[in-house]
């Protein structure tokens, strides 16, 4: 899979995908992760992505110009109806879809390449969000200052899933919200720390009993702090 990250804040991304899985995936090629300045594609001497907005107001919109240039530098069409196949446009926006496993499990197994913009200002001229976006994505109902952080969330997100991505170490089949519930609680030596014991279903060796109260342990968590995941389909 090609990932590319469009922004005005190129140096946002520093070392961010050169750890752990993501560090991994990419040595492995599974994945290759570009991030490229929008600025870089405004023709004009200033380089300007943002002007004022049409019909006034406050703040500034990102331009429709570079990001087009962008995209079309980057998927070889001009528009939607001409991606290659299994070409995502993804677009970060608070007005998005709101962000879920299944929508990263889709991504994840559907695309060839994402290019991921990252809005910045009040916004990004309607015109891209018209004619290149294929998925317009939130990923929560607060406020960020910008679409980076949730690029680098959506980006973790899915490389994850990426088969082989993961190694043996480990399985997505087992994440919080793959089996629809929040996982269990975890323990590890000391068996005793400052008088705080682990549970002694976990020390017992009786596997099925373990088995048991994880999944009971999981179940009383989703329904204290995540009751909604419990109420249809959620992931
Ligand atoms: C004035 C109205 N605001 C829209 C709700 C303006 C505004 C706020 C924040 C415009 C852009 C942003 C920047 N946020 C993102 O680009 C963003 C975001 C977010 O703020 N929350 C959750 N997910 C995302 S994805 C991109």
């Amino acid at each position: 899979m090609k990932i590319d990250v469009l922004t005005i804040f190129p140096e946002f991304f520093g070392q961010v995908f050169d750890f752990g899985i993501i560090r991994r995936a990419k040595l492995a090629g599974i994945v290759e992760i570009n991030v490229h300045d929008i600025r870089e594609f405004a023709a004009d001497k200033h380089r300007m992505t943002d002007d004022r907005p049409f019909g006034g107001g406050d703040g500034m919109v990102m331009k429709p110009e570079p990001i087009f240039a962008a995209v079309e530098h980057l998927t070889g069409a001009a528009e939607r109806a001409e991606y290659p196949a299994a070409t995502r446009v993804v677009m970060l926006s608070p007005q998005g879809r709101p962000l879920s496993q299944q929508i990263v499990r889709e991504l994840a197994e559907d695309a060839v390449q994402i290019v991921i913009i990252c809005g910045r200002y009040e916004g990004v001229d309607e015109r891209v969000n018209d004619a290149l976006v294929t998925d317009e994505i939130s990923i929560g109902d607060y406020v960020l200052s910008g679409g980076e952080p949730a690029a680098v969330v959506l980006t973790d997100a899915i490389v994850r899933l990426l088969p082989e991505a993961l190694g043996s170490e480990t399985s997505a089949e087992n994440d919080s919200f793959s089996n629809g519930l929040l996982d269990c609680p975890h323990y590890t030596r000391p068996a005793e720390f400052r008088g705080m014991k682990v549970p002694e279903v976990l020390l017992s060796g009786d596997h099925a009993e373990i088995e048991k109260w994880r999944r009971e342990m999981a179940m009383q968590k989703t329904k204290k702090v995540r009751p909604d995941l419990l109420e249809g389909e959620n992931g």
